[in-house]
């Protein structure tokens, strides 16, 4: 008989919001309806492998705390493949749709040995390819580890070593063919130390040119083997290092832009990264989806009181409520998901608080989807906002906005209308209306 790695669960179910159960949903209801679409459409969740699988715990002062189940003993390819299983069980249980991992996450390095390193991750992907096709559970994105091994210190597609360009070069053409394998809908661009700690060692210039030749070669790869998965890039500001490039969504869009890349890649964008960058969650989806650039989501939150990259499991629902009327409004997700790209706390020793966690957050996410449905459907805040801008729809306002005028020619009008005043903006009646929601 198969080993079972978490036996006190059972398979997580909604409940509804009366009941007492820890270990079920009380308002993720899966094929309920949510403005005409199952929630788990909507919503599309996904479990990540590197904290959830992964994570022991450790933080930058101390070790991990917790050795889970698949993880206790037998040499390293054992483990993963404990750990694999361990993914399916866990994320069958859970009732969540889709996964995505590291490459190094799922199957260790072979030290010193490439040819060996892509043998073991073949492996390990033959065991998760028969495993997805077990339980029906599919890879929303696949990506390569280009910052935890110290070759990449400097940099991967930065580096001012061209070494290093070259082996994340060849990691990332493996990453893409078993993120193919497995069906993935897409592949995530992480800049992992993409970035500088002094411009006093740094050619800026040349390192943002050689970023963008690695991801048009990246392009011109998936274009070859057929690869059919939509690319993201991941924007944050800073960590690990001091400026890294991606450091928001305007300025992953410029850069896309300027290197023709904007017709290839979209934006996974992460909430903790977002208030890293000194925006909102909501400020960083509302500026790429707006610009047709939202492609997937990682859904956690930092620490208001600490200000660093917490990845804490989301359970603010002003902020979930804020995603989901964004997602909306621009008509959601397509390839894309939401990916808990979070831990449980260096506390939290069990492998059931991995349940209360993921739980925590699918419910949080349930909660916004419904709120923000409700508020497009009362129309109230759509309402104020078109009134808002209501001069604008104006014979004048049509012509400024397309181009058929010019500082002349509004002078005499400004001249005539000398405006004094601007209608109020509400903002006290929307946050009220939004409280009312909840
Ligand atoms: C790091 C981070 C990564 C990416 C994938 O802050 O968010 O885990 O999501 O490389
Ligand atoms: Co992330």
């Amino acid at each position: 008989m198969a080993k079972v790695y978490f036996p006190e669960v059972e398979k997580v179910v909604y409940e509804g919001a009366d009941s007492q159960n820890p270990l079920s949903f009380k308002h993720y209801n899966p094929d309920e309806l949510v403005a005409g679409k199952p929630m788990r459409e909507h919503l599309r969740f996904a479990v990540c492998y590197w904290h959830t699988m992964k994570g022991a715990g450790a933080d930058p002062f101390g070790v991990g705390t917790r050795v889970m189940p698949w993880c206790d003993g037998g040499d390293e390819m054992t483990i993963a493949e404990h750990t694999m299983r361990a993914n399916f069980e866990f994320i069958s249980k859970l009732g969540v749709g889709y996964w995505c991992f590291h490459d190094r996450d799922i199957a260790p390095e072979a030290e010193g040995d490439f040819v060996e390193t892509n043998k073991r991750l073949d492996r390990i992907v033959a065991l998760a390819k028969g495993l997805q096709d077990e339980t029906g559970i599919r890879l929303l994105w696949g990506t390569a580890c280009l910052f935890a091994h110290p070759r990449f210190m400097s940099g991967a597609a930065t580096s001012p070593n061209l070494d290093a360009f070259v082996h994340a070069a060849a990691q990332v053409k493996k990453a893409i063919e078993v993120t193919h394998e497995l069906g993935g809908a897409g592949y995530v661009f992480w800049g992992g130390r993409e970035g500088y700690d002094t411009l006093m060692n740094t050619d800026l210039r040349r390192e943002l040119e050689h970023l963008a030749r690695f991801l048009h070669m990246a392009v011109d790869y998936k274009k070859q083997i057929g690869f059919e998965g939509q690319f993201y890039i991941e924007p944050k500001p800073k960590e690990p290092t001091t400026h890294q490039y991606d450091h928001d969504a305007e300025a992953c869009y410029a850069f896309l832009q300027h290197h023709g890349l904007v017709d290839h890649l979209k934006l996974n964008i992460e909430a903790n990264h977002a208030t890293l960058a000194g925006h909102s969650f909501h400020h960083e989806l509302e500026f790429a989806a707006s610009h047709g650039l939202l492609g997937s989501i990682d859904a956690n939150r930092g620490d208001e009181l600490l200000g660093w990259d917490t990845d804490q499991f989301p359970t603010n629902l002003y902020d979930t409520t804020m995603c989901m009327y964004t997602l909306l409004r621009h008509g959601g997700l397509t390839t894309g998901g939401l990916n808990f790209d979070a831990k449980v706390r260096r506390q939290s020793t069990e492998p059931t608080d991995l349940f209360h966690a993921h739980i925590g957050g699918m419910d949080a996410f349930a909660r916004g989807l419904k709120i923000a449905a409700k508020l497009i459907d009362e129309g109230r805040i759509e309402g104020l906002v078109s009134g808002r801008y209501g001069t604008w729809d104006s014979e004048l306002g049509r012509k400024i906005e397309a181009d058929e005028v010019g500082l002349a020619d509004l002078e005499p009008i400004a001249h005539e209308r000398n405006v004094t005043s601007v209608a109020s903006s509400r903002q006290e009646l929307i946050e009220n209306l939004i409280n009312d929601a909840i």
